[in-house]
C-alpha cells in the first residue's frame, strides 16, 4: 500500500511550502520599516508607542543594544501626558524632537511632557540590555509600561 505515504509526503511538502510561505511574508513584512537602502547595520530602529486613554501602547517595547533609535510617542490624548524613565539614559547622550517639553537635571535626560496630539522623538542608542521601567508623572495618571533592551 503505497498510498498512506504518498498522501505523508504530500503533507510534509505542503508543509514545507507553508513555511517557505510564511518565512517569505516575514522577510517582506522585516524588510518594510527600514526603508530598502541596503545598508542594515548604521539605521534607525524606530519605535512608536502610542499614548491612549492614559496608557502607554505597547506596554512592552524591546530595542537592540547598540543600535540607533528613535523612540516616538504620539499623545493621541486631549490632556498632557509625560515620558519618564527610568535608569535608561542614564549617562547615554539624547536627542528630543517633537513638540514636546524636555526636562533635564544634573544626571541627565529626566523626562519629556508631551502635549495633547504631540509628539516627542527620542534618539539614543541603548548600551546596557536589560528592563527599564518608565511612567507618566502627571497627577491620578497610573501609566506604567516597560523598555526591554536586548
Ligand atoms: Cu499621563
Amino acid at each position: 500500500m503505497s498510498t498512506p505515504i504518498r498522501t505523508e509526503r504530500v503533507g510534509q511538502s505542503g508543509l514545507w511550502m507553508a513555511l517557505a510561505l510564511c518565512l517569505a511574508v516575514a522577510d517582506l513584512v522585516w524588510s518594510v520599516p527600514s526603508g530598502g537602502t541596503g545598508t542594515d547595520s548604521g539605521q534607525e530602529q524606530p519605535v512608536t508607542v502610542e499614548i491612549r486613554s492614559r496608557q502607554f501602547l505597547p506596554d512592552r517595547v524591546v530595542l537592540q543594544s547598540g543600535r540607533k533609535t528613535a523612540l516616538v510617542f504620539l499623545n493621541q490624548d486631549s490632556e498632557l501626558h509625560a515620558f519618564v524613565p527610568v535608569g535608561l539614559f542614564a549617562g547615554v547622550h539624547v536627542n528630543i524632537a517633537g513638540n514636546g517639553a524636555p526636562e533635564f537635571d544634573a544626571h541627565g535626560f529626566k523626562r519629556v511632557i508631551i502635549p495633547p496630539d504631540g509628539r516627542a522623538e527620542i534618539r539614543f542608542v541603548p548600551d546596557r540590555p536589560g528592563e527599564y521601567a518608565f511612567f507618566c508623572d502627571m497627577p491620578g495618571h497610573e501609566m506604567r509600561a516597560t523598555i526591554v533592551v536586548q
